[in-house]
């Protein structure tokens, strides 16, 4: 056997700061607003390679947009944007407290990554079909999915749309362009890919968008994805919601530290975009230059949204015990309602005032859907029928399940 002058040893990642340890984000390199070029949507990949290692940013830190990225949207198209941003965080406050409260099992915020699913959701039609994970709410807010068919799945209730089979959260919703979540990381990529092939081997106009986190982008299905997208051009945008943190484990340990998660997409030859997941214009300029592309049948993007899980991961979860208390508020690419506030306030088409009472809004419109939910039942209170737990299972009945609902007596 040969001898190495010191024995061999694994690396580790580890994150930056530990609880106690004052946030660190001195390591990120972040462009400044407007400093990246946009090259033209019809681009060869291997062209525009640099842009995987790049940050498209359109707001600075004063709120104007500037640069090449800038999707010049009108004014009502920016409230509606934050308007749906903001009824999408009261949700996840309620709901976080409707847990607090033992109305349900569970719950998980996307605090911090509202520009991402809601600015998605606004630019594609339902018709385009959404592979979401659990933290795309924003999707379904942004197309106007009824707030109070999203908490009866959340109480399991008797008019839970999917019949209290599913953990809260998972929605679906085929006619809202949301395809049925799973608890199973990764599924979906493929999903979305084999969903987009079908559209184009059908000749459709239909495009598929799918999103994954950082942490998940370690699972093979991540991989096998890519692949097929790139190989058959399949009409796909594929986001990376890096939001820094898979529950307790930093971007880093799941390849984020050598390179980024947008340059993955270099080694299959497909597109990649790295954006600021914070600034609702540039996540808006990025999907509609991966939309354009797709729709010229050039095929599959990978866009990596840059952001910061600012919730714990889940109602199980808290984020004292493995990062610094306050690395979300020192986070230096801010808050995307904050950020889009601060925009429209410059523009002169909004006031503090106006966002006070869009907050008030929504924190209505989010008791009110709360209020006829819960007449309904939250969690044990009402349930669907016993009986439909054997539905669905195969699409026709089987004598097996007959059987066992027989057994059950139901
Ligand atoms: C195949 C699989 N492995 C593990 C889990 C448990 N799990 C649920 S969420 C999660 C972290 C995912 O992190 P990330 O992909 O970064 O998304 P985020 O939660 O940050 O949005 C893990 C490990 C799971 N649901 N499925």
């Amino acid at each position: 056997m040969k001898k190495n002058t010191k024995p061999l040893s694994l690396r580790v990642p580890e994150p930056s700061g530990r609880p106690g340890d004052t946030p660190d984000f001195s390591h990120l390199k972040l462009d400044a607003a407007g400093a990246v070029a946009r090259p033209d949507a019809l681009a060869d990949p291997h062209e525009m390679r640099d842009m995987a290692f790049r940050l498209v940013r359109v707001l600075d830190d004063s709120g104007k947009a500037v640069g090449p990225w800038d999707p010049k949207l009108d004014p009502e198209t920016l409230r509606r944007g934050l308007k749906a941003m903001v009824l999408t965080r009261a949700f996840d406050d309620r709901m976080h407290r409707a847990h607090r409260q033992g109305k349900t099992s569970f719950y998980m915020k996307c605090t911090g990554e509202e520009a991402i699913a809601v600015a998605q959701g606004m630019i594609l039609p339902a018709e385009d079909m959404g592979f979401p994970t659990y933290r795309q709410q924003g999707l379904l807010i942004a197309r106007g999915y009824p707030l109070v068919d999203m908490m009866n799945q959340i109480y399991s209730n008797a008019s839970d749309p999917i019949k209290g089979r599913q953990l809260p959260i998972m929605y679906s919703s085929r006619d809202y362009g949301f395809f049925t979540i799973s608890g199973n990381l990764g599924t979906q990529v493929p999903q979305a890919v084999g969903w987009a092939m079908a559209s184009a081997y059908k000749g459709d106009d239909r495009l598929a968008i799918s999103w994954i986190g950082d942490g998940a982008t370690a699972e093979g299905d991540f991989h096998n994805a890519l692949t097929f997208a790139a190989v058959y051009r399949a009409p796909v945008i594929l986001n990376i919601v890096n939001n820094q943190w898979a529950i307790s484990s930093f971007q880093g340990i799941a390849g984020g530290l050598e390179t980024t998660f947008a340059s993955k997409a270099i080694g299959y030859g497909l597109p990649a975009l790295r954006v600021d997941g914070n600034d609702f214009l540039a996540v808006w300029a990025a999907t509609q230059w991966a939309e354009e592309r797709a729709r010229a049948n050039r095929g599959a993007t990978v866009i990596e949204l840059f952001t910061y899980r600012g919730a714990p991961h889940s109602t199980s979860d808290d984020p004292s015990r493995y990062r610094p208390g306050d690395e979300h508020e020192k986070w230096p690419l801010g808050d995307p309602i904050a950020r889009l506030k601060q925009h429209l306030i410059a523009l002169g088409e909004w006031s503090d005032e106006q966002q006070e009472a869009a907050e008030k809004d929504a924190a209505e419109q989010v008791r009110a859907a709360g209020k006829e939910s819960e007449a309904i039942g939250t969690l044990g209170q009402s349930r669907p029928s016993v009986k439909t737990m054997f539905e669905d299972v195969f699409a026709t009945e089987d004598w097996r399940l007959v059987e066992q609902r027989r057994e059950v007596g139901v």
